[in-house]
């Protein structure tokens, strides 16, 4: 069995490449990473031979590729979890499902206008519909907690792919200064204090290379 390969863009700015990343570390399955700076002149150059898209994350694996954040986790829960990056209760595990592809899909005002970025800290301007989407992520997080969250700290319990979604929310919100409820702010801590994305935000900050403002805002 080749081993595999997490292809991934520069972690003071790729929410993206720290989705996967963490399901890997969290579950302790050895991988290769590959550090790919964006925005850069050569940075098509040399995402091509990895990844179809030309985008971070792409994952390799016995002759397999993944491309897509979302779908690199389920490939991974799939083949190398045995199912244990979701919650085990098919119902928890809908809703899992859910707010994944919510994330995934949604929010489109936070992608532009609060981009992760490690190093930050300042308070940033919240329009209405900012505040909106900010408002639907505490409301997701508040009543996952309430409803699923009884054995254990995080979103559906214990650790899963739904975290590794979310944990860059956690990072852009402090980072930006996001108000929360008290049981969205307790969960948003326990992500920042998870020592795998501390590791992330600490080697993020670490960084040198500087990614111009208008091209963050596709970072996410
Ligand atoms: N939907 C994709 C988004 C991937 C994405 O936009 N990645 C960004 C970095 S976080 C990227 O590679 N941008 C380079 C570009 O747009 O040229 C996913 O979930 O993986």
């Amino acid at each position: 069995m080749s081993q595999a390969k997490l292809v991934i863009g520069n972690k003071n700015y790729s929410s993206w490449s720290m989705r996967p990343w963490l399901l890997l570390k969290t579950f302790e399955i050895p991988f290769e990473e590959i550090n790919i700076a964006l925005y850069q002149d050569n940075t098509a150059e040399k995402l091509g031979p990895y990844s179809p898209s030309l985008k971070v994350p792409a994952f390799l694996h016995n002759q397999v590729t993944v491309w897509d954040s979302l779908a690199i986790c389920e490939y991974i829960n799939e083949s190398l979890l045995e199912g244990r990056g979701w919650p085990a209760n098919p119902k928890k595990r809908a809703s899992a499902r859910s707010v994944c592809a919510e994330v995934h899909a949604e929010f489109p005002l936070l992608k532009k206008e609060w981009p992760m970025n490690c190093k930050a800290s300042v308070n940033l301007f919240v329009s209405d519909k900012l505040g909106d989407e900010i408002a639907r992520i505490d409301a997701i997080w508040s009543c996952c907690r309430r409803k699923y969250g009884a054995d254990g700290d995080y979103l559906f319990g214990r650790f899963s792919i739904a975290d590794c979604m979310y944990a860059p929310l956690a990072v852009c919100f402090r980072s930006y200064g996001a108000n929360l409820s008290h049981e969205a702010q307790r969960y948003a801590d326990t992500l920042l204090a998870n020592p795998h994305v501390q590791e992330w935000i600490r080697q993020g900050r670490e960084e040198k290379e500087l990614v111009s403002m208008s091209n963050v805002s596709n970072l996410f």
